[in-house]
């Protein structure tokens, strides 16, 4: 009797030592260790019947003290820890008060925007787009428009030659070209793209954006050109919009004018935009030379038409009060997050 007594005492305090360090996952080991059917509690209750009848019950009293205490220091042990856990979640709770970080929204480039403004209303005048290759051959980029070999536009400091016949287009006339060459009239089309032309300063970049327009049909007039101009005019800056077309040359346009606005800036009285003359140019156009319908084999006895031609860059520099081409292509977003759309 005293060895088991002894056993159940020593039983005790492994256990309560035991328990009192033990983690989530030990505690349930422990449990089958001290309390199990196969644990040493269990076998010393087993053996009670074989023990004499007056140890029986100080024997059984005091397993079954030891086997309370057991379970004593258990759920002891288990509330700690469930409390330790509480602490903890509360600890590393989320905020779902605190505001995200918004993510960065992109938005149109200046030039993208205006392109496509530009475009709209052409589309709403009922110009189909055509578009066309960058490297072009110096008959559609010159020859056919009626540019001959000895003309200062052809010299090459404006032009970026690839090889004697091959350059990088300087306008997008030559897609006007080819679509007179791939179809008869009428045609009615707008060329959007990228040209090239050796200069850089603060209005001048190597590439640039152009936007041509071409409408041949019978009986088409300058009345046709003027009406045109000044619907686009004044869809794109605006109805209050004045217009003046000026004389000037082109080779491929007789006769040619340019087409001044009045100051988007300051309305017409005079400011540092305009110079203090009240005028913008912005485009210029022209009655389709007879010389280049010739090239396309179009009939000029029967037919008629008008183009004209306006740089992206430059209606967009007089459209935001830019004053530095070069602003359009370093891509600083203090400069891009200005034209995000409100
Ligand atoms: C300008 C002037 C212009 C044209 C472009 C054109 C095209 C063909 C035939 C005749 Cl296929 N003309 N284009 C005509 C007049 C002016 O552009 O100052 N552009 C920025």
């Amino acid at each position: 009797m005293r060895d088991l007594l002894k056993a159940l005492d020593a039983l005790e305090s492994e256990a309560t030592a035991a328990l009192g360090g033990a983690d989530e996952a030990a505690l349930e080991s422990l449990r089958v260790r001290f309390l199990g059917r196969r644990g040493a509690l269990t076998s010393i209750l087993r053996g009670l019947p074989e023990l004499p009848p007056e140890s029986r019950p100080v024997v059984g009293q005091r397993a079954n003290a030891v086997k309370a205490a057991i379970e004593g220091a258990l759920e002891a042990r288990r509330a700690a820890l469930t409390a330790a856990a509480r602490v903890g979640l509360a600890a590393d709770r989320l905020d779902i008060t605190l505001p995200g970080r918004p993510p960065m929204l992109g938005g149109l480039h200046p030039l993208t925007a205006t392109l496509q403004d530009i475009l709209e209303i052409f589309a709403h005048l009922g110009f189909a787009v055509a578009e066309g290759p960058e490297v072009e051959l110096d008959y559609y980029n010159f020859e056919a428009l009626n540019i001959p070999k000895d003309h200062p536009a052809r010299d090459m400091q404006d032009t970026f030659y690839i090889s004697d016949e091959v350059l990088l287009r300087t306008h997008t006339s030559p897609v006007q070209v080819r679509v007179m060459e791939a179809q008869p009239p009428p045609v009615r089309v707008v060329v959007p793209g990228k040209v090239y032309r050796r200069d850089a300063d603060v209005t001048h970049s190597p590439m640039f954006h152009q936007v041509e327009g071409l409408l041949v049909d019978e009986g088409v007039t300058f009345a046709d050109l003027k009406g045109t101009l000044t619907a686009f005019v004044r869809l794109f800056f605006g109805e209050a919009t004045r217009l003046r077309f000026r004389p000037s040359f082109f080779p491929f346009t007789e006769p040619s004018a340019e087409v001044d606005i009045s100051c988007v800036i300051c309305r017409g009285a005079g400011c540092r935009v305009c110079s203090e003359s009240g005028w913008l140019e912005i485009l210029g156009s022209g009655m389709v030379d007879p010389e280049v319908f010739r090239f396309v084999g179009y009939d000029s006895e029967r037919f008629t038409g008008f183009a004209f031609g306006m740089g992206v860059e430059r209606i967009a520099m007089l459209r935001y009060g830019i004053d530095d081409i070069r602003l359009f292509f370093e891509n600083d977003l203090r400069f891009l997050e200005q034209f995000h759309a409100a």
